[in-house]
């Protein structure tokens, strides 16, 4: 069957970022409850599950609504005691606010929950289910009965649509519209501040408070693991300096923030804009700590620019290092050179830069020959911390098409990842017999 799409738009007005904009709270008691299902057992899960961080997203559609004289509601199931032993607590806590619709973040790790949740929210309270985040965005033509509306993309323009519109006239798939970045309000802090998420970024010896912040959507490069170009379509968008510098003071001021982690896919993506958020650091004096998420052709092709960084309170790097062989950064269509990722984490030695390098073992093709080249390498470079994760096809990214057509996997699970042949063997080599990782 065809899927009848729909592309909406935001409200005429433009939103502006003012979040001290109070509830409209007489008319609408609260307009949806947005959940971030609970984690998964790790036993059920091939990826690791254990960094626990404020789902930034359901933060920027929460001050969105917010913005725009609506009321949102924020529960994060991630970081409370399993739904098994709270469902009646969170259904009788919905039952209470009775909002119109039910709003849940969907991850393709954390499926299973998610289909728990929405089941057990659905059976008990009636109310309208709407999904959205990478998962459905990902399978739009995928979507369970149970589930009403489905938002596919950025969801702030389409969570306002269906609840401004009859719902009559909604179509069930909604297609998100990417908004201006700059007219886009932070996330709130309010709600996540309370939670016990990891405040401290340990490996990049950065004591709490650190908060996190996306300042960008979309990634220009085309690496053949990654399924980004697919949740957010066309350009990448980002935030201006003056914007991330403002939103830093404000952190520090309202929530006693002494650093920043931005996680996002290529924080430095424009060297320009970091140059000019270091001198805004500068000029006026603001002292915050700070770390990113980088890639390595960035930092090594713009002269001074990791210099400039460190001059003005950047303490850590998150790297997508990938492999210590050229020839699997080739395949991968990763665009950077061995050459280059040495030079990065030496000059990040002598800046006094913290590194984690982020390692893919096992990416088809790759030898046992080149994965030794992998561990040479990280001898070489010593990173402050390192992930080596075994490669598992996630949907829906060119290797993971490639996969598909050769057929050269074993097993696909329910949320769509694909498990190459030899996985099990490497798992047992890469995490070892204590893993209680998920292996098919
Ligand atoms: C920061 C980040 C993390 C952080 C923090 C995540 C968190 N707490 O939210 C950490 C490091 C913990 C993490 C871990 C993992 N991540 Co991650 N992560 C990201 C990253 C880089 C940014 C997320 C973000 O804030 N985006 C900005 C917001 C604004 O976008 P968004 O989340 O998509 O939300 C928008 C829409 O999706 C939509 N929306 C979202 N929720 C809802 C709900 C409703 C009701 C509606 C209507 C709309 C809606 O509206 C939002 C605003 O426009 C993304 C890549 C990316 N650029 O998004 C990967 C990404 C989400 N991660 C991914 C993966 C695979 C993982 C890991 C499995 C990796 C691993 N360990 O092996 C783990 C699993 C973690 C988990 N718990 O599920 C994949 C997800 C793929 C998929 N199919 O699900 C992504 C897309 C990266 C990629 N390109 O493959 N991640
Ligand atoms: S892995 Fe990172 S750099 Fe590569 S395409 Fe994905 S988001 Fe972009």
């Amino acid at each position: 069957m065809k899927m009848h799409v729909f592309k909406a738009h935001g409200p005429a007005k433009a939103a502006r970022p003012d979040c001290a904009k109070p509830y409209n709270a007489d008319r609408h008691p609260v307009d949806i409850i947005l959940f971030r299902p609970p984690a998964p057992n790790a036993c059920d899960s091939p990826l690791s599950l254990g960094d626990l961080r404020p789902p930034l997203s359901l933060g920027f559609l929460e001050a969105y609504l917010r913005d725009n004289a609506l009321r949102a509601e924020i529960i994060d199931l991630y970081v409370q005691p399993p739904l098994i032993n709270s469902a009646d607590y969170w259904i009788e806590y919905v039952q209470a606010l009775s909002p119109r619709f039910i709003g849940v973040y969907v991850h393709s790790s954390a499926l299973s929950t998610a289909f728990e949740l929405i089941r057990t929210l659905k059976r008990a309270t009636g109310c309208p289910i709407v999904v959205g985040g990478p998962h459905f965005s990902i399978f739009p033509e995928n979507i369970p009965e149970i589930i009403d509306f489905a938002v596919c993309g950025e969801g702030e323009a389409a969570l306002y649509a269906l609840l401004t519109t009859p719902i009559d006239k909604m179509p069930r798939v909604i297609n998100g519209t990417p908004l201006d970045i700059d007219m886009l309000p932070w996330p709130s802090f309010d709600y996540f501040i309370r939670q016990p998420y990891d405040f401290a970024i340990e490996m990049f010896s950065m004591p709490q408070v650190v908060l996190p912040m996306t300042t960008s959507r979309g990634c220009p490069f085309r690496c053949r693991f990654c399924s980004n170009r697919r949740i957010f379509k066309g350009k990448a968008r980002l935030a201006c300096a003056i914007r991330i510098f403002d939103e830093m003071k404000r952190l520090a001021r309202d929530y006693g923030a002494r650093g920043v982690f931005f996680r996002e896919d290529n924080f430095t993506q424009s060297p320009a804009r970091i140059f000019e958020l270091c001198s805004l650091l500068r000029e006026g004096n603001v002292k915050m700590d700070w770390a990113c998420e980088s890639r390595i052709d960035t930092l090594f092709k713009r002269k001074g620019l990791l210099e400039e960084m460190a001059a003005c309170g950047c303490k850590g790097l998150y790297l997508g290092v990938e492999s210590g062989s050229q020839r699997v950064l080739d395949l991968m269509n990763k665009n950077i050179t061995i050459g280059q990722i040495e030079d990065v984490f030496c000059r990040c030695k002598k800046l006094g830069i913290k590194t984690y390098a982020s390692m893919v073992y096992g990416y088809p093709g790759e030898t046992r020959r080149e994965r030794d080249e992998t561990d040479a390498m990280l001898a070489r470079i010593r990173p402050d911390a390192v992930s080596r994760a075994v490669f598992i096809g996630i949907p829906i990214s060119d290797m993971y098409e490639e996969l598909l057509k050769s057929g050269e996997y074993y097993h696909i699970d329910d949320a769509g990842f694909i498990y190459p042949n030899g996985y099990r063997e490497l798992c047992a080599e890469i995490y070892g017999p204590a893993s209680n990782r998920y292996i098919p």
